[in-house]
């Protein structure tokens, strides 16, 4: 049925577009040939793997821009509740298996791809990662996108798209050597380039910058809704130039444009800390004003006219950290500056439209910016964070009186004179009507140690539910089926179906197989396969061969001193020692490890790298001992990133998450290792926690300081309390130079000197040693582990991120599923 307009012209369009893209095989076939010889003039009987892929990737393309389109017009016919996220980082990772899953296009287009001479695992490595984050803070953000899609949401992601990601790492003579990442230099055909949407944002009172739109399409799993990531794209303002080129001031221009570029160059490498450099804030306002000129914009074009009461009915925003949390002012800026309305109305719907999400209690990844620096680069934002300040504490004052301490607490204006800075989480928190927390013991914290005065605050506002926690997930399309279509069958065939892609808590019926022997024989079958490919990766790239018979143990994440994977290696030393000793026939009743670690060190992070350094020498002296290196190897993987960690994760018996009780804010690693199968050996920290709970603590080892003893422990540690004699021999192996010149590695073991060890690593060391060996105990019966593999597995139902963003849904954003319907049923 054509659209019923009496318009000839609407109607000959309509009869000639109305048809969607056929996905059988023939159809797929001349598509992608079609895009190779046509779309990347190539030889169309003669392109090569790369091409193949490209060609895929933008046959695929069709599909999600045509889902795309019709998902965006029956939102704006129905005019739902928006909710819009936005991130400094979206840490994609590959999207052709991806799209192709979601779209539920996998099979023919391997079918298809056959009969042309391609196979689809091989063209899927073509692919280079999107590595527009740094770790798990960004990896949650495109998890998110992935269930928000899949849940019908009306949401979309906003971010910057950075023209360089995350840098890729070379271990060269055993240390981290930096290199660019650049993932566009052979095109995108993910995005689709938008110049017609494109704003101005301003800055040192005068410079205008465009920002241009890039969306890239979001496919949800088993639906017809296709969302997007808006992420914005710097270019100069070409007015500005022109005059100044005309006026002869060439240098003048060139400059200018040169600064516009830069924005969006690099993403800043650091995790978990906070750097405070200009072009860092510069990015923040770059695209945190263009995403809220484009959420205003999109409000008034709904409904042209509509009073702007109404916006927090129409639109919830999430800061994810308070990287975007400028936004606070900068939506006020607009509402005042551009709409015209005075402050009382202005700050009453900015409260209700945003909500922030921390993510770190770590003191050093605080944001902080100087106010000189915010004030020549931003002095309109400037003056009003200052004049929010000035109301605030006035309402601080109403409750807590002439109180100086409770004032300075509280206020968003920190230190004097030349040394004031602008505290950009105290923006957020009363610039938001939720503050989450994202685990149940991160959000504990962030009440009891990191932001009491606020939760006293409100408390006698008679407002209790402002601070709440909603724990992490990961999405089960990438992070099972994806990665692991080995023990992805077992499940299906279990459960009778692959419903549970789509509902992870359907997990739980697996609990009925625990003493099912074949189904126990196909897990671990699927493990296996697994290692050995695994195994295959680590010998093509770093010419090492591992024998998968050993207990695979794996530790890949940032490398950062709370996460100590200085005690990792250390207790891999304490274990070599110990085999040393042995006789021969003493090491054969020994559990033979293949230890794996890997990770990334911000690039100014002296101790990080070191730690890397030490990681490597260890690995080149127990890999080479031929006494025992039957028994234990050491692999550092480089340049860990979601695309290998899809290959890593699937492989391990057991993986560390030993970071110091109380400092990991949840981790999601660990929920991806355990729904893959394998066992955590971890601290009381983070999400673990909840593993605990939902596995059952028979199929998890727990060791370390618990969080209530940390303060406790610390001075202990302070007063001199003795170390454990086999950290002292560890400790006097290294400074012997047995892992080659001691004095490369000073710095490390410096860092765990009494006094200094601020992460706690002599205290937990016995613990972690005991622990390991109880882990070594357990693995040798293999009815048993592959029982609490199994267990552990159907406990994880919770940690889908389809859970948590229901959680956010219903808890803080009020927002409701809008589901598309089929346009040909
Ligand atoms: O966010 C993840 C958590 O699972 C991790 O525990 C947490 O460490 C991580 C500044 C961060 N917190 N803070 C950051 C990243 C970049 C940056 O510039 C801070 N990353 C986390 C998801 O909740």
């Amino acid at each position: 049925p054509g659209p019923g307009t009496k318009d000839p012209v609407k109607e000959k369009i309509w009869s000639i577009s109305s048809t969607y893209k056929p996905a059988d095989k023939t159809s797929i076939q001349k598509s992608v040939v079609h895009h190779a010889e046509h779309t990347l003039a190539t030889d169309r009987y003669n392109f090569d793997e790369h091409t193949a892929y490209q060609s895929v990737a933008l046959s695929v393309r069709d599909y999600l821009v045509e889902s795309l389109r019709d998902t965006k017009a029956h939102y704006l016919k129905q005019d739902p509740k928006r909710v819009y996220y936005l991130s400094l980082e979206f840490l994609m990772g590959r999207s052709l298996l991806n799209s192709l899953m979601n779209l539920d296009l996998q099979k023919p287009y391997k079918e298809a791809l056959e009969e042309i001479g391609f196979k689809l695992e091989d063209l899927v490595e073509q692919e280079k990662d999107a590595a527009l984050g740094n770790g798990g803070l960004g990896r949650l953000a495109a998890c998110f996108l992935d269930s928000m899609a899949t849940l019908n949401l009306p949401a979309w992601g906003y971010g910057i798209r950075y023209e360089h990601g995350m840098f890729e790492q070379r271990i060269k003579d055993g240390i981290q050597v930096e290199y660019p990442d650049t993932w566009l230099t052979k095109g995108n055909p993910w995005e689709i380039q938008r110049l017609d949407v494109k704003y101005a944002v301003n800055f040192y009172g005068s410079e205008k910058v465009m920002a241009v739109a890039y969306d890239v399409p979001i496919p949800g799993y088993d639906t017809l809704n296709t969302n997007s990531l808006r992420l914005w794209s710097a270019m100069p303002d070409q007015d500005i130039d022109l005059s100044k080129f005309n006026e002869g001031d060439y240098n003048a221009a060139l400059a200018a444009r040169q600064r516009a570029l830069e924005i969006t160059q690099v993403l800043y490498p650091n995790d978990n800390n906070y750097a405070g450099k200009e072009l860092r804030l510069k990015q923040q306002y770059f695209f945190v004003s263009a995403t809220l000129q484009d959420v205003l914009q999109t409000f008034v074009a709904a409904k042209p006219g509509r009073s702007w009461e109404e916006l927090p009915e129409k639109v919830a925003i999430q800061l994810n950290d308070t990287h975007p949390s400028i936004g606070v002012a900068e939506l006020m800026r607009l509402l005042m500056d551009n709409f015209k309305l005075g402050w009382t109305l202005a700050w009453s719907i900015v409260c209700k439209v945003f909500a922030y999400t921390n993510h770190t209690v770590l003191p050093e990844a605080l944001e902080k910016w100087p106010v000189t620096l915010m004030q020549n680069l931003l002095p309109r934002i400037t003056e009003i964070i200052f004049e929010i300040n000035r109301r605030w504490i006035n309402e601080v004052r109403e409750v807590f009186g002439d109180d100086g301490n409770m004032i300075s607490k509280l206020s968003v204006i920190e230190g004097d004179g030349e040394y004031k800075m602008i505290r950009m989480a105290h923006l957020a928190i009363i610039g938001s009507q939720k503050v989450n927390g994202v685990a149940a013991i991160h959000a504990e914290i962030v009440k009891s140690d990191v932001f009491p005065q606020f939760v006293e605050y409100y408390k006698r506002k008679g407002i209790n539910d402002k601070f709440i926690g909603i724990t992490n997930g990961v999405t089960c399309r990438r992070w099972m089926a994806q990665c692991n279509p080995a023990l992805s069958t077992v499940i299906t065939k279990c459960l009778g179906s692959d419903k549970w892609v789509r509902d992870l808590s359907l997990l739980d019926g697996l609990k009925k197989f625990a003493n099912d022997d074949k189904v126990l024989d196909e897990v671990m079958a699927a493990k296996l396969e697994n290692k050995k490919r695994l195994a295959a990766y680590v010998k093509e790239h770093l010419d090492v061969d591992v024998d998968t018979n050993t207990l695979f143990d794996i530790q890949v994440k940032r490398i950062h001193e709370y996460k100590r994977q200085l005690l990792n290696v250390l207790g891999i030393i304490h274990r070599y020692s110990e085999l040393k000793k042995m006789s021969p026939a003493q090491r054969q009743n020994v559990q033979a490890r293949t230890c794996f670690i890997g990770g990334k060190a911000a690039a100014g992070y002296f101790i990080a790298k070191k730690i890397i350094a030490l990681a490597n020498a260890v690995g080149r002296v127990i890999n080479s001992d031929p006494d025992t290196n039957q028994y234990l190897k050491l692999v550092f993987i480089p340049n860990y990133k979601v695309g290998n960690a899809q290959i890593i994760i699937p492989a391990n018996d057991i993986s560390e998450h030993i970071s110091t009780a109380g400092t990991e804010a949840s981790g999601t690693s660990n929920m991806k290792f355990v729904m893959n199968g394998g066992i955590i050996i971890g601290t009381d920290d983070g999400a673990n926690i909840e593993i605990k709970e939902n596995v059952g603590e028979e199929n998890i080892f727990i060791f370390g300081a618990k969080c209530h003893e940390i303060a406790d422990a610390t001075r202990r540690m302070i007063e001199g309390a003795p170390w454990d004699h086999r950290l002292v021999n560890v400790v006097n192996m290294i400074r012997s130079g047995h892992f080659g010149n001691p004095v490369d590695f000073e710095p490390v073991l410096n860092s765990i000197e009494k006094g200094r060890d601020r992460y706690l690593l002599a205290h937990d060391f016995p613990a972690y040693i005991d622990c390991q060996e109880k882990v070594d105990a357990a693995y040798k019966d293999k009815k048993s582990w592959a029982r609490k593999c199994l267990n552990a597995v159907s406990g994880m139902g919770f940690f889908s991120t389809d859970r948590t963003i229901d959680e956010y849904a219903t808890k803080i954003w009020n927002c409701k599923p809008c589901p598309r319907p089929d346009p040909r049923a």
